[in-house]
């Protein structure tokens, strides 16, 4: 069914990171983050909001125990669903009864996903055994039907399925299976993913398109690209089944929100917030909240490739345009309100009220990826490149020991305390969040990162990232490999090394960056080449020893928004190669935005170390403007202001905040008198 043109993610053992910028992101979530996170998951971490995530298995765990041992029903609980359940004041006399967010199950499914990444090419007795006591935490909660969400095993089942719009259900099952099959890819340890199967089955049970089933679709995104890969792990054509079941109905009248249940209201046209409001081959404009668009347009393609719908095809297109071409910041973040954490309007991108979220942006790689499995056309790995150097890695802080769910792209702390309308940006980054999507996310995002830099297919490796590391392919019985040597995101020299003893014939296509103006690349001459949708292909037989030398170009530079963005107007932002800079107060003093920034001066460049670690910063020719010296009238009659010559320090964007709380911003006007 697939197209040839189709590939697939690299599995991640097929990958050795080499030293460099990834690796060391990686080594920091298996270091610091993963053992960070389990800590939190237990709760206990000092200071961080408390998860209890492991707990709500235990209670759960005990219920099921205590139904086996009596063979009753549960008692029935009075129903509290308040999308959080507070805190008790006495946090050491806890009730047996579920705390946290609806969906905190899916934070052990983020954790779980993550552990299994790094499992992969780092063996850790000690972690796998603290995964696999997890996993029989999580197991022993699992009702006899299959069924695992703890917040409606605690809270009484006669509520599941009650509210599909708002109570996660099908998105804790999309999540569980995400981290089953990468525990089980993994480890080839079962045990996660036949539960994970046992609950899909279920669910598969209740839900389809056959009579006496409901016909009923998540209200948060994730079951429908996750239900694709139990399929391609399983061969199971069921789990296709359900999600392309999920993908159309979705949208179609009447809603079957209207009529699921006397809870949720009759609201039709307020569907769009879950992209249910048409169904999702009529959508031609990303809307809603921004983690369930990108989560459902993943899955949307994921579909269309393995089905080559051309329709669902069309419409994903569709939507990645809608989302590029207007609702996305320079920082590959997505979302521009944080009224209901959403996409706005055309062109609306907020610089100091942006929502921001990092798991928008992590779902925009996902759904990246997605497209490039699809049809292999670089702006995808362009605008994936962009998100994951910018706002997914600003979600961590250098240490990876705290975290931002707001990335937004102008921050002035007085006003982040002061005002309700940016209450939601946070001017340093936090230990833990009540509702902790981000983080885990993050880790699972970060460790799983060579399987966004290389798919393959039958005859060809795609590099969209040019990662350090060395890769394998299988090809006509043949094991490939090659060696990549890469300065990136700092350097644009990667050197390509065939390093197998074995001949293979085969095409390597190279992504040739959207940033970079000028290339070359060396060592070509026994190949037949071709630039097609910004890949270079590179065909032939490759020796041992083979090398190819890519040079790409990069250079600082200023780039301008869409006369549409009116936040924007007149103002300039400076990229080197992939990575987006910012000035911050520690760097320049307070009063950014007196700061203009002339594009005509050359860049400086000087290394910065921040929290130990050195990056390129940018010394930017600036004019400064001098402050009036009225103090006394907010208003006074125009006179021509006067400036003086400054020069503007910038650092990586993702770098910010890792210097206190500061003034931060990413646009400056440009000096163009
Ligand atoms: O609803 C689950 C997650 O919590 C969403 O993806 C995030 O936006 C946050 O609301
Ligand atoms: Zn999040």
């Amino acid at each position: 069914m697939e197209n040839k043109n189709s590939s697939r993610p690299i599995a991640l053992r097929q990958f050795e990171a080499a030293d460099g910028f990834w690796k060391e992101k990686m080594e920091l979530v298996r270091t610091e983050v993963i053992p960070y996170q389990w800590e939190i998951l237990n709760d206990r971490v000092e200071g961080a909001s408390p998860s209890f995530c492991m707990r709500n298995f235990k209670i759960a765990g005990k219920l099921m125990r205590e139904k086996k041992e009596k063979g009753s029903a549960f008692e029935e609980p009075v129903y509290t669903f308040r999308g959080f359940e507070a805190l008790p004041e006495d946090m050491n006399h806890l009730e047996d009864r579920f705390y946290g967010f609806v969906f905190q199950d899916s934070d052990f499914s983020k954790w779980i996903e993550a552990v299994a990444y790094t499992l992969v090419n780092h063996p850790d007795p000690e972690l796998e055994r603290t995964a696999d006591e997890a996993i029989d935490i999580v197991c022993n909660a699992q009702m006899e039907n299959g069924y695992l969400d703890t917040y409606y095993i605690i809270n009484g089942m006669d509520q599941s399925f009650s509210n599909l719009k708002d109570h996660h259900e099908l998105y804790c099952l999309g999540h569980l299976i995400e981290g089953a099959v990468a525990y089980y890819e993994a480890t080839g340890k079962d045990r996660l993913l036949r539960a994970a199967m046992k609950f899909a089955d279920y669910i598969d049970s209740c839900f389809g398109p056959q009579e006496g089933k409901r016909k009923g679709y998540p209200g948060h995104e994730i079951a429908e690209m996750a239900l694709i890969r139990l399929y391609e792990v399983t061969g199971e054509k069921r789990y296709l089944n359900l999600a392309c079941f999920f993908i159309d109905e979705r949208g179609k009248q009447p809603y079957y929100w209207d009529c699921e249940s006397t809870e949720t209201q009759k609201d039709g046209e307020r569907y769009e917030y879950y992209q249910a409001h048409r169904p999702v081959r009529e959508q031609d404009e990303a809307v809603g909240h921004a983690v369930r668009a990108v989560y459902l347009y993943s899955g949307m393609a994921d579909a269309s490739r393995i089905m080559d719908d051309e329709s669902l095809k069309k419409a994903c297109r569709q939507l990645w345009q809608s989302i590029v071409r207007e609702k996305m910041y320079i920082t590959g973040a997505i979302g521009g309100t944080h009224i209901g954490e959403s996409f706005s309007f055309p062109f609306d991108l907020p610089n100091d009220t942006a929502y921001a979220e990092t798991c928008a942006s992590i779902g925009l790689v996902f759904f990246a990826r997605r497209m490039l499995e699809m049809e292999p056309d670089a702006v995808y790995a362009d605008v994936m490149e962009r998100a994951l150097y910018n706002s997914v890695l600003s979600g961590m802080a250098l240490d990876g020991k705290s975290f931002f769910y707001v990335n937004p792209l102008e921050v002035l702390p007085e006003a982040c305390q002061k005002d309700e309308r940016k209450f939601h940006v946070k001017p340093v980054r936090q230990k833990w969040f009540g509702c902790a999507c981000c983080p885990p996310n993050l880790s699972r995002m970060i460790s799983s990162v060579p399987s966004y830099a290389y798919t393959e297919n039958e005859d060809s490796l795609f590099m969209h990232l040019h990662l350090s590391g060395a890769i394998t392919k299988q090809i006509q019985g043949i094991t490939a490999s090659f060696s990549v040597q890469s300065g990136m995101p700092w350097d644009g020299k990667v050197i390509i090394t065939y390093t197998a003893r074995e001949s293979a014939v085969m095409k390597l296509a190279v992504r040739i960056p959207g940033w970079c103006g000028q290339w070359k690349a060396s060592g070509l001459e026994t190949f037949h080449c071709t630039l097609e949708n910004g890949y270079y292909y590179i065909e032939g037989s490759w020796e041992n020893g083979s090398q190819i030398v890519f040079d790409f170009d990069m250079q600082t530079r200023f780039y301008q928004a869409d006369d549409r963005v009116r936040e924007n107007a007149g103002r300039l932002a400076v990229m080197r190669g992939p990575v987006v800079y910012c000035a911050e107060q520690a760097d320049n003093g307070p009063d950014l935005h007196l700061f203009h920034i002339d594009a005509a001066e050359p860049v400086q460049e000087e290394t910065i170390t921040i929290e130990g670690q050195s990056y390129p910063s940018l010394i930017v020719s600036a004019q400064k403007k001098i402050k009036s010296d009225n103090e006394v009238q907010l208003y006074t009659v125009y006179q021509k202001p006067e400036y003086e010559h400054a020069q503007l320090k910038m650092i990586p964007y993702f770098a910010w905040a890792n210097r206190g709380e500061n003034e931060m911003a990413v646009w400056f006007f440009g000096w163009d008198q």
